[in-house]
């Protein structure tokens, strides 16, 4: 059995990292990080006795520089941390001078937008962000907003509004952040809006298979697909549901939502071996009417990627997940089948070897998406608690490799951000930009994030820095919130006019955890749906 790797305790229930005690919690850092930093001459592992007065003296100097420098990078931590709430603050309040209650942010038009059915996405994204960043004041406002008796979100959720919206986007985003909001403060109504919106988004699984479709009308509970698809539900959408849907079963003691979405695991279960990918893989798109799998494309990026992140948080997290061996040996199994057949190399560097991930067809063999860099820190957790400690070195190992790759894309950019999906060329090897956007996507902070929680090693807090401060520097409009960018490659590049939810929920939530104590949201304790929304874990950890 692989080690559950993750050092700490959990959240304080009122929130934040516990900025009252901030030093106390910076001491108690080093306490528990500490050893696993410093040099292990400077903890006295060296037999001081064989030495000369020279050497010890000289050793004794060491130790100095060492706990000097030590201290120093804590506290240079500490106000990365500080940097990155201090930036969630201005994007917040940015969204609330200028776009209270819309959907997203458009710095520059300093006005709202509407693209997930105006249901306030940004506030309810955004909500556990404040929480964990401490900003317990905001917290209440962005709550209380929700509960006017009035605002366009209550219309929504209660199905009062004729208005089509995505079971996937509005699943993690709003039922996500509705369900964290309720785990970290307790506070009812969440809950109780998360039960009446989920209620409205059922009739989505209204289907020969019981597969949902990808978009449903709250109102007349009319569902549909997206018409490329001809009629079909995405693997992504449809598979990644679970989490929420049994939490707000076990949180509600109502098993009507999870018995939905334990129906779609099995019935993807049973098309292991008749759905025409890979073994361990399945394509990207369902009939749900037919009620089997359709189309070869298949990826860890769009349209495939948060499934079978779904698959690890599910199995780790759920106390109560029935087929619960099935959902691992799943993991395990797509684990296999994307070493076989979507992992590749690119590049060595002394001992460090760069790996990406493409997909079978879509956009060829030697692409990879930004949103395939989610996977590290999939692997981190399909780590702990791996059938066998090999399993768990070589999870970790390709995590690291693939994270390489991710932080090569933006370094190699001059914004310093990376592009949306670049082309990997092996002689010599270098990176084509295929699509040159950046958007304020998460995955790559993410996974520096499990890989730092996981190995305890500076470079993932030093790279994560690194890309921060490029993100202030493209991202920032001064005094109306931060923006996506439409190209990489200039040093002053164009701004996109949009304030991603995710970047609130998401990015700046994961770049201020980074720069954390393992004890704040501990990764035994908590699990993150696929939008960083935290969930309470119910399942109990083997020792
Ligand atoms: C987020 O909404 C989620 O992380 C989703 O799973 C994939 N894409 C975006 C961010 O890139």
């Amino acid at each position: 059995m692989g080690g559950r790797g993750f050092d700490g305790r959990g959240i304080d229930r009122n929130g934040g990292a516990r900025d009252a005690r901030v030093q106390g919690a910076r001491d108690a850092t080093v306490r528990r990080e500490g050893l696993e930093s410093v040099p292990r001459r400077a903890r006295g592992g060296v037999d001081a006795s064989a030495r000369t007065n020279e050497t010890r003296a000289e050793a004794r100097a060491e130790t100095r520089d060492a706990r000097t420098s030590f201290w120093a990078r804590v506290r240079a931590d500490a106000r990365r941390r500080d940097e990155v709430k201090a930036a969630m603050r201005e994007c917040f309040e940015a969204y609330g001078q200028f776009a209270r209650g819309h959907d997203e942010l458009a710095p520059k038009s300093r006005a709202g937008r509407d693209d997930f059915g105006g249901v306030g996405a940004t506030l309810v994204d955004a909500l556990d962000t404040l929480f964990v960043m401490g900003m317990r004041r905001e917290f209440d406002e962005a709550l209380a907003m929700l509960k006017e008796p009035g605002s366009a979100f209550r219309a929504l959720i209660h199905g009062d509004v004729d208005r089509d919206v995505s079971l996937f986007e509005t699943n993690i985003r709003i039922l996500g952040g509705l369900l964290s909001a309720h785990d970290l403060s307790g506070d009812t109504d969440a809950l109780e809006f998360a039960e009446t919106f989920a209620a409205r988004l059922s009739a989505a699984f209204h289907t020969s298979s019981g597969i949902p479709r990808s978009f449903v009308n709250v109102k007349t509970g009319r569902s549909f697909a997206l018409p490329w698809t001809q009629g079909k539900s995405i693997l992504a959408d449809f598979g990644s549901m679970h989490l929420e849907w049994s939490t707000l079963s076990a949180r509600t003691n109502n098993p009507v939502y999870e018995a939905h979405t334990a129906h779609v695991f099995e019935q993807i279960a049973r098309a292991r071996q008749s759905s025409g990918a890979p073994h361990g893989l399945f394509p990207h798109l369902y009939d749900p009417d037919a009620g089997r799998f359709a189309g070869g494309v298949i990826s860890f990026g769009a349209l495939g990627d948060s499934f079978y992140e779904y698959l690890i948080k599910c199995w780790r997290s759920l106390g109560d997940l029935k087929d619960s061996e099935t959902w691992r040996e799943m993991f395990d199994a797509a684990m296999e089948g994307m070493k076989a057949n979507l992992l590749h190399e690119w590049k060595r560097e002394g001992d460090e070897v760069f790996s990406y991930l493409s997909p079978i067809g879509g956009s060829g063999p030697d692409s990879m998406e930004h949103l395939a860099c989610f996977a590290p820190g999939m692997l981190v957790l399909g780590a702990a608690e791996a059938p066998t400690q090999e399993l768990a070195d070589e999870y970790v190992e390709i995590a690291k490799r693939i994270a390489r790759t991710c932080v090569a894309m933006y370094d190699s950019q001059p914004s310093g951000l990376a592009p949306d999906h670049v082309r990997l060329l092996k002689s010599p090897p270098s990176m084509a930009t295929i699509d040159a956007k950046n958007i304020q996507r998460p995955e790559t902070v993410e996974s520096l994030f499990y890989l730092y929680r996981k190995t305890g090693d500076q470079k993932y807090r030093d790279d994560a820095w690194r890309i921060f401060q490029s993100m202030k520097k493209a991202y920032r409009v001064p005094g109306s919130g931060w923006q996506g960018i439409r190209d990489v490659s200039s040093s002053a590049p164009a701004g996109d006019d949009k304030m991603q939810s995710f970047f609130l929920a998401e990015t700046l939530k994961y770049l201020y955890l980074i720069f954390c104590d393992g004890d704040v949201m501990h990764l035994d304790e908590w699990v993150f749906n696929t939008e960083a929304h935290p969930f309470r874990i119910t399942k109990t950890r083997r020792s």
